[in-house]
């Protein structure tokens, strides 16, 4: 960092945006968009009138059943006839929807027009398979087309998708699609990833074996590595055979607004993982608005969010947000620094890409190279930046907005969650920015800072951040589990307000300021890993007892794992174990659980009911003070 970008930490000074921001801007006005944005139904009504619907709403905002919202009740719509077929009359016919690209340098480009026609053919053969409406469809895919295809077919046809991170592995695989039921995988014969190809279809095969309710199984072939296909556990059959031969046409189902669109699995305190339910109408009015009024998206945009399908970044700003406003949405299969620190900045001068939507480990993974890789390309197409996944601490936006933005494109620093559906608190492009804060609220949304009674608190004291009214992309329910939606969510603040589980401080300003997550939740590369889910993944190694885990903080990671482990009898934790211990997590969860540290005890610190006391861990290993320790069993 130079000198003077250090002052301007130090004077904390506002980033204004430049003319040419505000010349293009749908919304010129920040303030006159909150003020107008306070009328919730009217706002949000506006906003839907956006989107094609067979039938109109009856009510905009139904809160007669609380906290089971409903949003357009009775309206009539259809996903993707709204984000492909809509298009298709109009001149974006011929326009690049989808811009696959690889790290290995392949491309492949998809009109509007041609992917309305794979989506039609795939939503036909999920058909000829036997789904019908309602049934649920699990990916576990690559970044690739396919991968959207199969999920805006599913739309199409009204089959919830359960999309799952191609980077768990086995155990998180087997425990979502049996909780979803999903009657089918779709799967891929594997990914590249770093130079290498990371085989999907040999970890589908060890997971089907333990998921009795699906009967198909369909492989993309992608990489081209050899499978054996065989029908062990349920048919197996080839992405490209059963779309051969299927019509390219496919009428839309007629979906209720408030009929499911997905479900996505999401990490909590306990070590079941939580299905978030996301449904129709309200998704969309949702994720369309803040894609087009966080991102300025205009005709001649390119737009690419690096997150990866699998989880809601993926879902709503690569895939839905973006087709539903009709832009061109970068897939990007590969890792940030393959093969070399430079390719991403090599694709945005290629593509002429110009909002581009990244989360703050890449940034602080990136920034270690320094600025020589940004330098090599010529990044002046480039005209929003966003961030997403967790706090974005200064040093790492002010590098960002230099080296990438050039100090010419602002950063939106959305803030939102699996839960949530769409950004809730985040700048627009006219917004004055400070770096490391999310700014305020959208419009049409209202969040608080309070104490644990629901109070406010005064500005920079911190507290729970809290969303005070519902908002059109919230999350229905948690699948098959009302109550646990009901008590995660609704009632551990007084007023009936909507639990975030994250801390935060508001300044003199009205500007929120994310310091992180109130629960046992670690944030690992922008990912949510619940603690004791990696817990069970430890105590089922034979060598494990019990276990323990809390997050390390990680200069590029964020937070990393750290385990505490009583050992049976007859173990050591020697380098043998702490690499067989290591492998063995990792094939239960996959890479995203990064562990940093382990270590052997005797004792873990516990509440007297049981519950293993994280909060003390953590805090002698910040060497902080114990603080209430009366519910310490001794
Ligand atoms: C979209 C997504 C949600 C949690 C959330 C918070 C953290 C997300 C953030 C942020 C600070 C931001 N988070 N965006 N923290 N600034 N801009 O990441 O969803 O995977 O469900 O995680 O991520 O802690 O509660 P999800």
């Amino acid at each position: 960092m130079s000198e003077d970008t250090t002052v301007l930490l130090e004077e904390k000074r506002v980033f204004k945006p430049n003319y040419k921001i505000v010349e293009e801007a749908h919304i010129k006005n920040w303030e006159a968009e909150l003020e107008k944005g306070k009328n919730i139904e009217k706002y949000w009504a506006e906003k839907a009138k956006e989107l094609e619907w067979f039938q109109k709403w009856d009510k905009v905002l139904d809160g007669s059943n609380k906290p089971f919202y409903k949003w357009f009740t009775n309206g009539k719509i259809n996903m993707t006839y709204n984000a492909v077929d809509r298009w298709i009359h109009t001149s974006k016919r011929n326009q690049v929807a989808i811009l696959y690209v690889n790290e290995r340098g392949d491309e492949e480009k998809l009109t509007y027009y041609e992917l309305y026609r794979q989506v039609n053919k795939m939503a036909n053969a999920l058909k000829s398979l036997g789904i019908k409406k309602g049934d649920v469809v699990a990916l576990y895919m690559p970044m690739c087309p396919e991968a959207v295809i199969t999920m805006l077919a599913c739309a199409k046809i009204g089959a919830p998708h359960t999309v799952i991170y191609s980077g768990l592995s086995v155990g998180a695989l087997v425990e979502r699609v049996n909780d979803a039921k999903a009657k089918i995988i779709v799967t891929a014969d594997g990914t590249y990833r770093r130079g290498k190809v990371i085989e999907l279809k040999k970890i589908v095969d060890e997971a089907v074996l333990r998921c009795p309710t699906v009967q198909t199984t369909v492989i993309l072939e992608h990489t081209g590595i050899p499978i054996e296909l065989s029908d062990i556990s349920g048919k197996e059959v080839l992405f490209d055979s059963i779309i051969e031969g299927e019509d390219d046409k496919c009428e839309p189902e007629i979906m209720d607004a408030e009929d499911p669109l997905f479900i996505l699995y999401t990490s909590g305190t306990t070590g079941k993982p939580k299905g978030v339910v996301h449904t129709t109408g309200g998704y969309m009015v949702g994720t369309s608005t803040t894609t087009k009024m966080v991102f300025d998206i205009h005709d001649d945009d390119i737009f690419w969010c690096t997150a990866d399908i699998g989880w809601i970044t993926g879902h709503s700003y690569i895939v839905y947000g973006p087709l539903l406003v009709g832009t061109t949405t970068v897939v990007y299969e590969g890792a940030p620094d393959y093969p070399d620190p430079g390719v991403w900045w090599r694709i945005i001068e290629e593509h002429g890409i110009t909002k581009f939507y990244t989360a703050p480990t890449a940034i602080r993974h990136l920034m270690r190279f320094g600025d020589k890789y940004p330098r090599l390309y010529d990044l002046s197409s480039l005209k929003i930046l966003g961030s997403v996944g967790e706090p974005i601490n200064p040093e790492a936006w002010i590098w960002y907005y230099k080296n990438i933005g050039r100090e010419r494109c602002p950063i939106m620093d959305t803030w939102w969650q699996t839960e949530t559906g769409m950004h809730l608190v985040s700048p627009l492009p006219v917004t004055p920015l400070k770096p490391g804060s999310v700014t305020k609220p959208l419009p049409g949304i209202e969040a608080e800072v309070v104490d644990k009674d629901g109070k406010p608190v005064p500005p920079g004291k911190g507290g729970h951040l809290v969303i005070k009214t519902p908002w059109p992309a919230m999350l229905r329910t948690l699948y098959k589990d009302e109550k646990r939606y009901i008590e995660t969510y609704w009632e551990n603040i007084p007023g009936g307000v909507y639990t975030t589980g994250d801390m935060a401080h508001m300044d003199e300003d009205g500007y929120i300021w994310i310091q992180g997550r109130s629960d046992d939740v670690l944030n690992i590369a922008g990912h949510r890993v619940g603690t004791a889910e990696v817990e069970s993944a430890f105590v089922s190694h034979p060598a494990v007892a019990e276990a323990a885990v809390i997050g390390k903080s990680d200069p590029i990671k964020g937070e990393v794992i750290k385990a505490f482990l009583i050992l049976k009898e007859g173990y050591n934790l020697n380098t043998a174990l702490i690499g067989d211990l290591k492998k063995h997590v990792r094939h239960e969860l996959g890479p995203v659980a990064v562990i940093g540290e382990m270590v052997q005890v005797d004792k873990l610190p516990k509440t007297r009911s049981g519950k293993i006391m994280r909060r003390i861990l953590r805090a002698k290993e910040e060497g902080l003070e114990l603080g209430d320790t009366s519910t310490l069993e001794e």
